[in-house]
């Protein structure tokens, strides 16, 4: 339980500035920081940055800058301290003497804000598994250094057995949540399963957090998850369908913001949930263009994408919150900058046609065009193929029924048996010769124009 009333709770936040930095960086990193510190519902009362040649092991910021500070957080009434990077669990345990307060870093901030807001059992198990696994090594530190202080005899008392048994059940706690989270991502990959029979494609919001992704979401779907001016507002993945135009459908998924620095931790024991990511087959990357540093959060979100191991995706790379840009001319530099790229705004609806016509123009790219045979009594096949396909033309013969049909990719494994070379055709396969045109050329196309893979280092084509 909390007993502080966190929304009085003052802080003091304190960056570090190396010689490969500018005090900007610094400074921007804080305002974050400070961004952080709201969204955990207390307030900024000061912050304070120190320059250095390398932080310093046993203090951080040095000795005697954390002394100045300390008078500082005693005059002005500050309740914690909190560092804008993740401190040596040797550093926090010296800091938080000198201070004689609370001190966090920006890992234990993360992982706060994550405990506040997670609602399901899966959010749950996985923000406690981030958090044990950062308390784990400051245990073991805590206890070798407390054994190495005070050995000998007469030591070994219940103080070190103490941090021994808790050392064990932290460890034992660790093993039985690793095991319940295998055990939902199991039950995630059955449902995944069930989708990808059904099975239309998925397209997974990502971006940095508070770029408006569930706002997207909620117009895209008609839905009403948790839209907050908040970091993190999302934690568990939500999936709706997609109407398109047509029989198209797509599965469409909101999940959890990237932020610069995010904890080690917290990607490993979110992967879970970040698997959505993985298994998508389009991703929408939303960039808030009122932030003034587009291309550096763009940067931040392929690095955690290439954490895991996705940048090769397809992505679509949408500007979103465009009401805020006074006239077209910003847009439209991040259009050249970008080509393929598209504005949007989530809140007033501009360009939401155009996203719509372009993850259509994707899913219709990848269908493949072939010529069945079914047998008469396959009435079920005949009715699959409308509901989720496009016959184009259907023919009924003594021998079965011959469709020219259009299909998406996960429809070609149970209709393989039925498939009829074309005439001139070498292969029984791809039949694309005879292929009536479309929209956008139809085809086995595996990349459509205007989309490139996630780490496109030239923008988004
Ligand atoms: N002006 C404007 N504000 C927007 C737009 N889209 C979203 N917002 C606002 O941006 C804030 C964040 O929106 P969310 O949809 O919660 O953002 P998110 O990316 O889901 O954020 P996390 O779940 O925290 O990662 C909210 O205050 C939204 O109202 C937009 O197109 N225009
Ligand atoms: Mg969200």
């Amino acid at each position: 339980m909390r007993t502080t009333d966190r929304s009085t709770e003052k802080t003091l936040l304190v960056g570090l500035e190396l010689p490969n930095q500018d005090e900007p960086q610094v400074t921007e990193s804080l305002e974050e920081l400070g961004e952080l510190v709201r969204s955990a519902g207390a307030a900024v009362a000061s912050h304070a940055i120190q320059r250095l040649q390398t932080p310093t092991s046993p203090y951080y910021i040095g000795r005697g800058k954390a002394q100045d500070l300390s008078r500082k957080c005693q005059e002005d009434g500050i309740q914690s301290v909190i560092f804008d990077d993740e401190l040596t669990p040797a550093q926090s345990r010296n800091l938080a003497n000198v201070f004689s307060r609370k001190v966090l870093d920006r890992t234990q901030l993360i992982l706060d804000i994550f405990a506040q807001r997670a609602k399901t059992r899966e959010g749950k198990i996985q923000i406690e598994l981030a958090q044990l696994l950062y308390l784990l090594p400051r245990l073991t530190r805590l206890w070798s250094h407390l054994s190495r202080q005070t050995g000998g005899i007469g030591t070994r008392g219940p103080g070190e057995t103490q941090l021994e048994v808790d050392r064990r059940r932290v460890q034992q706690r660790i093993a039985r949540l690793h095991r319940d989270l295998e055990a939902v991502r199991r039950s995630r990959s059955v449902q995944r399963e069930g989708r990808h029979r059904c099975s239309w494609p998925t397209f997974c919001l990502v971006g940095y957090t508070n770029s408006g992704k569930s706002t997207l979401f909620n117009r895209l779907t008609q839905s009403e998850v948790l839209v907050e001016d908040k970091l993190f507002a999302t934690l568990d993945p939500t999936i709706r369908l997609l109407p398109l135009s047509g029989k198209q459908r797509a599965f469409l998924t909101d999940t959890v913001g990237f932020i610069r620095k995010l904890p080690h931790d917290l990607i490993d024991s979110f992967r879970a949930t970040l698997e959505e990511v993985k298994q998508a087959d389009l991703l929408i990357h939303l960039v808030d263009v009122s932030d003034p540093k587009v291309e550096e959060r763009i940067a931040d979100v392929r690095r955690v994408l290439e954490e895991l191991d996705v940048l090769r995706k397809p992505a679509l790379l949408v500007w979103n919150k465009i009401d805020r840009l006074q006239g077209p001319a910003p847009l439209n530099r991040l259009l050249q900058r970008h080509p393929g790229s598209l504005g949007v705004s989530a809140r007033d609806g501009s360009g939401i046609r155009e996203l719509l016509s372009r993850v259509e123009g994707w899913s219709r790219g990848r269908a493949l065009f072939f010529r069945f045979r079914l047998p008469v009594e396959r009435g079920d096949l005949l009715a699959r193929l409308h509901r989720e396909g496009e016959p184009v033309d259907v023919r009924y013969r003594p021998d079965g029924v011959y469709v020219k049909a259009w299909i998406p990719p996960f429809l070609q494994a149970a209709l393989t048996p039925f498939i009829v070379p074309e005439r001139g055709s070498a292969d029984s396969g791809d039949a694309t010769g005879g292929a009536p045109p479309r929209e956008n050329g139809g085809g086995r196309t595996e990349r459509p124009q205007g989309f490139g893979a996630a780490g496109d280092s030239s923008g988004q084509r």
